[in-house]
């Protein structure tokens, strides 16, 4: 049996194209940093520790991802995009809003955390109102971790999918999340050691935005006033996605419009 696995010429280009470049720069790296045989040997050392401590995908999206943003949207219209980042879970469970709209993330019977109703408006680069788009939304909890990874939270705690309304709106009850600092016990704390950099975050919430005919949004939203957000470990802030929360005696609330733009 002949079985063809390679990839139509066009992807082939392209794979072949990316990794001339990718070791291009790597050997140009070594070239201007002119290490001597002990400094390579620590670095290759240091690259296997952090291979094998399963934390390349967060050093990625810590120290990388920001750049993929950069170069693929600034220039764009629409609402700017944010890290995807480590802590994303395909498959949230579905949630159907309250008789007022509202949708409750899925949550601990004793949850804590300061109550936050969450507003937004999905439309297109055209202006148009886009309902029943997707939203899908994650976040950090009251210790200030994910569900799925850090937290002692069930799985999908604070995740969950749900449709944008008849006017492209939708309502979250959920708790402000919190500032987030990476794990910084492992090889990439010791990287961010040897930066003199801290690990944190500034609070931010997750939201993803599907709608047929459209780009996938994927972005995040910030709160004013966060002490890290001006030193974000991992670049994510956009202005554009800052939010400063009204308070409203036993909640905050805040709301913001989401742009796609449509696929072409
Ligand atoms: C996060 O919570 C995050 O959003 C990113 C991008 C990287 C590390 C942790
Ligand atoms: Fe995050």
């Amino acid at each position: 049996m002949t079985v063809n696995n390679q990839l139509p010429t066009s992807k082939n280009d392209r794979v072949e194209e990316v990794f001339d470049l990718f070791i291009k720069h790597m050997q140009g790296f070594f070239d201007e940093a002119q290490l001597n045989h002990e400094e390579y040997t620590n670095f290759v050392n240091w690259a296997d520790r952090l291979g094998k401590s399963g934390e390349l995908p967060l050093y990625a999206d810590v120290f990388l991802e920001t750049h993929v943003l950069q170069a693929m949207y600034t220039e764009l219209p629409g609402t700017q995009p944010s890290l995807l980042g480590p802590y994303y879970v395909p498959n949230a469970p579905f949630v159907e809003p309250d008789e007022n709209g509202v949708v409750e993330l899925p949550q601990r019977e004793d949850e804590e955390g300061e109550l936050f109703y969450f507003s937004g408006t999905v439309k297109n680069v055209d202006g148009e109102i886009l309902k029943n788009a997707e939203v899908d939304f994650w976040q950090n909890d009251s210790s200030a971790k994910y569900s799925n990874f850090d937290s002692d939270a069930p799985d999908f705690n604070l995740r969950g999918r749900f449709v944008t309304d008849e006017e492209g709106k939708f309502t979250v009850k959920t708790f402000l999340p919190l500032p987030y600092s990476i794990p910084d016990q492992g090889p990439t704390g010791e990287f961010l050691g040897y930066m003199d950099q801290h690990p944190m975050r500034p609070a931010h919430l997750h939201i993803m935005f599907k709608s047929e005919g459209h780009e996938t949004l994927i972005t995040q939203v910030f709160f004013e006033g966060d002490e890290w957000m001006e030193t974000d470990v991992a670049q994510g802030v956009r202005d554009e996605l800052i939010t400063d929360p009204a308070d409203k005696g036993d909640y905050k609330e805040s709301h913001l419009e989401f742009v796609l733009r449509k696929e072409n």
